[in-house]
């Protein structure tokens, strides 16, 4: 590789009133260039000067990209063969560091919560609110513009089609990038975070999963529901634009955001589908075919792949994900102290990560098999928002994650979190505190999430029931973790010993990482979400 320090092609640069600022990966449409790729550099020029990142004008510097060298969990084993290890180094190793409150991939604009010319002002806080509780009015500018992020081609960002080692197909100087829409890029950049390691036809490594079953399972989504709240504010024009909630700790077999004033009733013909009247109707899917992309090697291309599948309550063959979760699950699992627990895996005990993902009880008493709270909301729904790869093309996603950024957030305050209380090493391939969230660009690490919301720009209008204080549990409680804990971690090294062992030849069938759905169906598909 010849290695040049080539600056990006001139581009002209508004400085706009609302920033497109943190807004999440692939990359930036300036820096999917030959010339970028070659030279591993995203810094783009900035301004009529046209100094990289704005530093003639105090906004940036150019600087080298810290990666996380701590060690990571075993879960995944393979070293340097999947292209987000070490993120975002295979691709760039250069970008942009802001100075002050600048922000955004070339320091045009303000880090999230700020405004101005020089980013010096406070914004007013987006209130993100209960969406049953939002006038009409609010509700359907909400709904308008979702619904027109679904066809408008995203601004600034592009994603790429094809695996790292063809990125730029041979004896070309055009890399496989291409453009996506606004709500589109929202999916692909989840879809990315989860998918398999491609390895060949018939070969994907599946045991590995950068935003689900680790401590980084809240900071991502935390990251992921900003940088479209902060696409929706450009969008829109209105920087105070904030995305709604679903409680859905309603508890019974009532989804009551499912009608087509919100996100969608059942259709009378078929109840698998939306209601003919809401306008998620014919919103149609992309990167559904997860076998597809790993038997050819290649990345989701936005391609539409049919309508949104949605039947709450309807899995019949499994009763346990018919009803929604109870309102005091929430409050059970607020009472849970510590963030997350070794392995910080989806076997984690008495980890508030782990009831609050959905993988324990509410109570944090890990139990294999039970699916609660954020998973429960997913399975609940019995169709696309079920499936972890394909889950945020259902609308209703934005609305399960925001209800359990809040309850996250709640938690953080109840507990004065700092960074302390987040695992710094041996948290699966991409949960360490300090990597960088796979495939968000310019670099943002889970450290960055760990922080207070209002500090994020943006906070909850909600009222999350208090702890139930339980007063003499904790001694009894530590002695049953005590013991299972070995029980726990014997198991688990048994496990991972066979796994190491399967996971060398041919992963598919027999994932470490857990599947939803029950034992019998379809492998490969992960219904987590
Ligand atoms: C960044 O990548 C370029 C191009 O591959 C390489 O020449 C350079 O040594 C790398 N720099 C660092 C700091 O890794
Ligand atoms: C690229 O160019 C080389 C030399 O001309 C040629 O041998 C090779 O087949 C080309 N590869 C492709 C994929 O076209
Ligand atoms: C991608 O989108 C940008 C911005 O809308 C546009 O300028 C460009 O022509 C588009 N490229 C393609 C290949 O459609
Ligand atoms: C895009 O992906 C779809 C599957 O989602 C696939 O059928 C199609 O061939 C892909 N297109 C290209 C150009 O790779
Ligand atoms: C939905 O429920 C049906 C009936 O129980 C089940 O066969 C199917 O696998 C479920 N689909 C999803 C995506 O959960
Ligand atoms: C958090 O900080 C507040 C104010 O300093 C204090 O009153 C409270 O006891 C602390 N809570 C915990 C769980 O440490
Ligand atoms: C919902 O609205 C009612 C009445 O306006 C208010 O009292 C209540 O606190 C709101 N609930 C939430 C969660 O915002
Ligand atoms: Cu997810």
């Amino acid at each position: 590789m010849l290695s040049m320090n080539v600056n990006i092609a001139v581009c002209v640069f508004v400085i706009a009133m609302v920033s497109p600022l943190l807004v999440s990966a692939q990359f930036p449409r300036v820096c999917a260039t030959f010339e970028s790729i070659v030279s591993h550099e995203c810094c783009p020029l900035l301004g009529g000067t046209g100094s990289p990142c704005g530093e003639a004008e105090g906004r940036g510097s150019c600087v080298d990209i810290t990666i996380d060298d701590l060690p990571h969990g075993q879960q995944y084993v393979l070293v340097g063969i999947d292209d987000r290890e070490r993120w975002p180094e295979r691709f760039f190793n250069r970008s942009c560091v802001c100075n002050g409150n600048f922000g955004g991939f070339d320091c045009s604009g303000c880090k999230p919560g700020w405004q101005g010319d020089n980013c010096l002002t406070r914004r007013p806080p987006a209130i993100r609110q209960n969406i049953m509780n939002m006038t009409q009015e609010d509700r359907e500018f909400f709904l308008d513009v979702l619904d027109r992020s679904k066809t408008a081609v995203h601004p600034d960002y592009v994603v790429a089609q094809d695996h790292y080692r063809n990125l730029i197909p041979e004896n070309t100087t055009e890399p496989n990038f291409v453009n996506i829409t606004i709500y589109d890029l929202f999916v692909w950049v989840h879809y990315y975070s989860v998918r398999d390691t491609l390895l060949g036809p018939g070969q994907a490594y599946t045991a590995i999963d950068f935003s689900h079953e680790g401590p980084a399972f809240l900071t991502w989504h935390r990251m992921h529901l900003l940088g479209l709240e902060n696409d929706l504010q450009v969008l829109s024009g209105d920087p105070t634009f904030a995305l709604p909630y679903w409680d859905f700790a309603i508890g019974g077999s009532e989804c009551d955001v499912c009608t087509d004033e919100i996100v969608g009733g059942q259709n009378p013909e078929d109840q698998t589908l939306l209601g003919p009247n809401s306008r998620f109707a014919d919103w149609e899917v992309v990167c559904l075919s997860l076998d597809w992309f790993n038997d050819n090697i290649k990345l989701c291309n936005g391609t539409y792949e049919g309508p949104i599948r949605r039947n709450p309550g309807g899995n019949i063959d499994r009763p346990a994900v018919q009803s929604l979760p109870e309102p005091a699950d929430v409050a059970n699992c607020l009472q849970v102290e510590e963030y997350d627990t070794f392995p910080f895996f989806s076997d984690s005990d008495s980890s508030f990560r782990n009831a609050l993902e959905g993988y324990s009880e509410p109570s944090g008493e890990f139990d294999e098999g039970v699916r609660t709270l954020h998973n429960l909301a997913h399975l609940f729904l019995n169709g696309t928002g079920g499936m972890t790869h394909a889950s945020a093309n259902d609308p209703i996603f934005v609305l399960i994650h925001t209800f359990t950024d809040a309850i996250f957030e709640e938690w953080m305050k109840r507990s004065n979190a700092t960074a302390a209380d987040y695992p710094e090493e041996d948290a699966p391939i991409g949960h360490n505190l300090d990597f960088n969230m796979v495939p968000f660009f310019p670099p943002i690490t889970n450290r960055d999430m760990f922080i207070p919301s209002d500090q994020l720009g943006y906070s909850y209008a909600v009222d999350l029931p208090e702890s139930l204080a339980n007063e003499d549990a904790p001694l009894f409680i530590w002695a049953i973790v005590g013991v299972s804990g070995f029980v726990i971690l014997a198991t688990l090294v048994i496990v991972l010993v066979n796994t190491v062992k399967r996971h060398r030849q041919r992963v598919r069938d027999e994932s470490l990482y857990q599947n939803l759905v029950a034992e019998d169906s379809n492998k490969g598909i992960h219904y987590t979400a």
